[in-house]
């Protein structure tokens, strides 16, 4: 028997690239919605069940794990018959996971919503000047994102098939959309963002059709 839940929100872009992997690896799965906005990761309740304060988190059979890279691959690994997020080739499977890299380690954690607290109430940032850092650590991977794209992507990041590099890319399209980054200047990364959203796993992935999206922000399935 297997039973996954997920603690998601739906605007958390980590969470986002676990939504699309279970999707795509067609795996039901139970949500339980934490809220970041009011804090209820940082409440005991969650923090001391997951040891973490950060989305997501998986709870495969009752045991958890926490980071979504480690959650993908023990996806990948625990459910092998499924649609694979990684290629065969270990040249190919390192490329792929460089990509996943650039946006795990070098974007995300310098726009997370910890480190904009930090600088608010630290470092005298007003919401502007945090809106701006945030845009500035974004466009700069953004561009070496972008060249490193072009050498080896099709319709999608590493060729023509989606892999876990999509699934890092595109919710950080949409923190940096949410951030006014200018995407029209990143050709290749958005063409890559459209590509993937007319899949319907990865689109229905994102933080407009979830189950604690606020009414206003839904979007029609
Ligand atoms: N590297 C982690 C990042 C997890 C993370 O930072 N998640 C964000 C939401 S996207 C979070 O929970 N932030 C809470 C905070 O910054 O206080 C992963 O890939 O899972």
């Amino acid at each position: 028997m297997n039973h996954l839940k997920l603690y998601t929100y739906f605007r958390s872009s980590a969470s986002y690239r676990v939504r699309a992997a279970l999707n795509l690896k067609k795996l039901e799965y139970e949500c339980a919605a934490i809220n970041l906005k009011t804090g209820e990761h940082l409440l005991p309740d969650f923090s001391d069940m997951s040891h973490f304060s950060e989305l997501p988190i998986l709870e495969h059979n009752g045991q958890q794990i926490a980071q979504s890279m480690a959650i993908i691959k023990y996806l990948d690994e625990e459910f092998p018959e499924t649609y694979q997020l990684f290629p065969k080739h270990t040249y190919d499977r390192a490329i792929t996971l460089q990509m996943c890299e650039v946006v795990n380690s070098g974007i995300h954690p310098i726009q997370n919503l910890k480190i904009g607290k930090k600088l608010k109430k630290d470092h005298g940032f007003s919401n502007e000047d945090v809106f701006a850092w945030s845009r500035h650590w974004i466009d700069f991977g953004f561009q070496n994102l972008e060249k490193l794209l072009k050498k080896f992507h099709g319709k999608f990041c590493f060729g023509n098939e989606i892999t876990a590099a999509d699934l890092f890319l595109v919710p950080q399209i949409y923190n940096a959309r949410r951030f006014d980054v200018d995407m029209d200047k990143f050709t290749i990364l958005t063409k890559i963002e459209h590509n993937c959203l007319q899949r319907d796993e990865i689109r229905l992935a994102s933080p407009g059709y979830q189950q604690d999206t606020p009414n206003e922000l839904k979007e029609k399935v």
